[in-house]
């Protein structure tokens, strides 16, 4: 049984904008997991050099942090209540990644999926920095000893190797327990948001169609037509959940309806039994309206104050410095380096 006490840490890449995946993946699990424990929410501007959206774009990863920061808030992430950063404000977490580095072997990051899915067959071009990201994540997580992850299913691997990585360190350096073994958080209707135009692929910041995403920064009209031209399939709504065996698109849209609504998916399925897809459209047009544009507003409101933004940022960094700071501390202290 561990002894660690509950706290929860968890982040995303400012990489272009947050999507409806995001949201209901991760952001408003985050949200709710605030009333349960302390949290500590990131935005990982260093894991967003691993892209190339973002490395050599200066100007672009400091806009995103600032937008995924204004996302968090407008979500419902509380910067008084939750500390609320970005990672290279906080020099313990690349510290301890090194530190990782050297603890994570090879074959375990050669397992990772979410690096072949993004290299494909270029491996040799991809940077160094992509293929240690779940060693930073590590990182991320541990140097507070954080023991909860609320994150989309993507980054259930991911979470796996953090795992690995704590009980080998715990274990090499004969320290039980130093590290937590910490936990996913993967909960409601949508933990794998999948594309709009393709119910196999998952929805996804980097997918060349804006057509296959909802952007939490989209309009009204923009959200009512992606969701119209959203792919669907010949026959009427089913009754049950068998009858959506082989319907992925008619699976995904009936996950985001009942994520966004908080209603279970069987409620979802039968209200809608029998019904055509524009009859459902219309419907999660009006939901996902209602849920998602008050958020595109109040991050709106908040992008006007960026130097507010940035002080919330600094001030979480100073926080999550002091936690982490003894953490690394211990960590030198037992691996032999002097200071
Ligand atoms: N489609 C999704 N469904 C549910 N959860 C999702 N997440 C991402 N996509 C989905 C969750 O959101 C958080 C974002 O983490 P990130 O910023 O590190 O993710 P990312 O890889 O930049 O975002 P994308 O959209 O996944 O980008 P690409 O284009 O790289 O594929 C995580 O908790 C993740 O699980």
């Amino acid at each position: 049984m561990s002894s660690h006490p509950h706290l929860v840490l968890s982040g995303m890449q400012p990489t272009n904008t947050l999507h409806l995946g995001n949201y209901l993946g991760a952001l408003k699990n985050w949200v709710k997991i605030q009333d349960e424990m302390p949290c500590l929410y990131c935005v990982v501007d260093m894991h967003a050099l691993t892209q190339d959206s973002a490395y050599g774009h200066p100007k672009e990863v400091a806009q995103s942090t600032r937008e995924v920061t204004a996302a968090y808030i407008a979500s419902g992430v509380d910067p008084t209540r939750s500390t609320l950063f970005n990672q290279s404000q906080v020099h313990q977490h690349a510290e301890l990644a090194w530190i990782f580095n050297c603890v994570a072997r090879l074959g375990w990051l050669d397992r990772m999926t979410q690096f072949k899915e993004k290299t494909g067959k270029h491996k040799e071009r991809a940077s160094v920095g992509l293929y240690t990201y779940p060693v930073l994540m590590a990182a991320d997580i541990l140097v507070y000893r954080a023991t909860h992850v609320p994150v989309g299913e993507d980054q259930r691997q991911h979470l796996e190797l953090t795992r690995d990585i704590s009980q080998k360190f715990n274990n090499d350096f004969d320290a039980p327990d130093f590290f937590p073994l910490p936990e996913p958080v993967i909960t409601g209707h949508a933990t794998r948001v999948m594309s709009l135009r393709d119910g196999t692929k998952k929805m996804s910041k980097t997918d060349e169609s804006d057509y296959s995403r909802i952007n939490l920064v989209d309009d009204a009209d923009t959200i009512a037509q992606k969701i119209r031209k959203a792919k669907t399939d010949p026959n009427p709504l089913p009754d049950g959940e068998k009858g959506l065996e082989g319907r992925p698109e008619a699976e995904n849209l009936l996950n985001i309806f009942a994520a966004l609504a908080e209603t279970p998916r069987d409620a979802v399925i039968a209200r809608f039994a029998g019904q055509t897809f524009s009859v459902f459209k219309n419907e999660l047009v009006d939901l996902a309206v209602e849920k998602l544009t008050p958020i595109a507003a109040e991050m709106t409101r908040l992008l006007a104050d960026p130097a507010e933004i940035d002080r919330i940022l600094k001030r979480g960094a100073e926080a999550a410095s002091e936690l982490a700071a003894p953490v690394l501390k211990d960590v030198k202290q037992l691996i032999g380096l002097i200071g």
